[in-house]
Parts: structure tokens; sequence; C-alpha cells
């Protein structure tokens, strides 16, 4: 094994681990792929810590109804139990000054709908609460639009701090929903690749108030918002993604997006680079 390919290996190898890996705030990523199954679903995001999800009985990954959007494997929110939340187990963590959250969504439901959530259900958005969903305000029925809420720490009780996308062209099957927000900048709303809604944002960094959710609000009992069908990709990046990357997210998914590597393939870039090295070490030892 000559110099070069050694350091190519070891490069691979150090790039490999570090790929989509960043230093700050949370990242998670659920592709739900393999060994992910029933209610077992882990983050492919691990450099920040695994933030390994609880799920509600009405959710899982349906070994007969697997749709995915990517991969072999989506996770299913049914309404047989009521209960139907992703829980992220990220209370009182904070998603930082910039972030992006996003999802391949295939709902059987239309009307308001949640997707990521931290807001309690009622009254005001307090600090640290966060809301991307569905709002059928603009067209009741089969044509809805989306919103963004963001309340960041220190903005206080409000309802206004929101963009909102306007109608958007909903057919049957899967499509990329994402919020981003980016302290004192822009907090924007892209549906399957592009900009549909952006509005100025308020400063400050955003701890999550209670939990975050996917599905359903965090203590509403009304269960007024369920999020029904499949959703894949499940993403939160410490960032607030641009406008172009949106479109590769979008059309690729995270894990092309991101250059994941697949587990075994990062050990084996590894391995095979650690052993050039010591075989460089060795004959400069000599
Ligand atoms: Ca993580
Ligand atoms: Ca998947």
């Amino acid at each position: 094994m000559n110099r070069l390919l050694v350091c190519t290996c070891v490069g691979v190898g150090v790039l490999a681990l570090a790929a989509g890996s960043a230093a700050g705030a949370v990242q998670v990523l659920y592709t739900l792929e393999p060994p992910d199954s029933g209610t077992t679903v882990s983050d492919r995001l691990t450099a920040d810590g695994a933030q390994v999800p609880s799920l509600e009985p009405g959710v899982s990954i349906d070994p007969a109804d697997l749709n995915p959007k990517f991969g072999s494997q989506s996770l299913k929110f049914t309404n047989a139990s009521g209960k139907n939340r992703l829980d992220f187990n990220l209370g009182g963590v904070n998603l930082g000054t910039s972030f992006t959250v996003a999802a391949y969504v295939d709902p059987d439901v239309t009307g308001w709908t949640r997707t990521f959530t931290s807001y309690s259900g009622g009254g005001s958005l307090v600090d640290g609460e966060v809301i991307l969903g569905f709002d059928n305000r603009q067209t009741p029925g089969s044509s809805n639009g989306l919103a963004l809420y963001v309340n960041p720490d220190g903005a206080g009780a409000a309802t206004t701090l929101f963009a909102d996308s306007g109608k958007v062209s909903w057919t049957s099957g899967y499509h990329h929903l994402v919020g981003t927000y980016d302290s004192g900048g822009l907090m924007s709303i892209y549906f399957d690749g592009e900009l549909v809604g952006s509005k100025s944002a308020p400063s400050g960094s955003l701890t999550i108030n209670g939990e975050l959710y996917f599905g359903e609000d965090r203590t509403d009992p009304r269960e007024n918002e369920p999020f029904f069908g499949h959703a894949d990709d499940v993403l939160i990046l410490d960032r607030a993604l641009s406008e172009g990357e949106m479109k590769l997210l979008a059309s690729q998914g995270a894990v092309a997006f991101l250059q994941i590597p697949e587990p075994s393939s990062a050990v084996v870039f590894l391995v095979l680079g650690l052993l050039g090295w010591a075989g460089v070490a060795r004959r400069r030892g000599r």
C-alpha cells in the first residue's frame, strides 16, 4: 500500500466518521432503516449523542405497511390508540440560534395537523415553543397551507411569530416539509424543495419548553391536530439550510445529502486507514 493510498484511506476514514457531525447543538436523523424495526428507532447523527425517541402506542415501523420515501422503511402514525406522537426526548435542550427541522410526510389527513411541535396546545406560544404544521386556514379541505412558529428564549408569549406558506398544492404521496430558523434573520418554510414562505425571525436561541414531539402538541388532550400517515427522514440540524441546499436535501434524502456512511463502510474505511498508517509507521521505524 503506497503512502498516497494510505493517506487517502485515513482521510476518508476520518471524513466518514465525521460526516454529518458538527460541534454545538443537537442533530437528529431518523431514517427508520434497519436495524430499526417496530418501535425501535435510532438516531443516525450521533456525534452529539444519540437522541433516541420514545413512541406512543399509535406509532411504529409497521412491517405490513412500510411505505418508504427513502430506503426500505418509514414510520407509521395511526389513530388506533388516540396517542400518536413521536417524543424526541429533547425537553430542555437548546437547539441553538439557527436550526432546520425537516421530514418527508405522506399524510392520511387534511386540515390542521402538527408535525414538529413543542407547543402546549393552548393559548399563546411561550419561550421555547416551536410548531411546524399543516394549517388549513387558507383553503379548508384538500388544499392546505403550512405554518412555522418559533418563539425563542426571551421572546415572551406571542402568537405573531410565524411564517405562512399560503396555499400549497397537495397530491397523494410523500411531500417534503421544512422549517428553518436563523436568529435575527429569517424563518422560512420549504415545500418539496421550494421556498413557500418566509418572515423576519426574532432573535435568540430556542430551548425546548416541555418536550418536542412529532404528531401532536405537547399537552393538548383533545388530539385535534394529530398527524396520521407516514413519515420518513425526520431531521433536526443545528443550522438553517439555504434555499440551494434544500433542493438537494429534498431530492437526494438526508443520508446522501449529509454524506452519512453506512456504519459498516465507516468501520471498513477506518480499519483500512489504520492498517495502512501502521504499515507506514513500521516501515519508517526500520
Ligand atoms: Ca444526535
Ligand atoms: Ca426510510
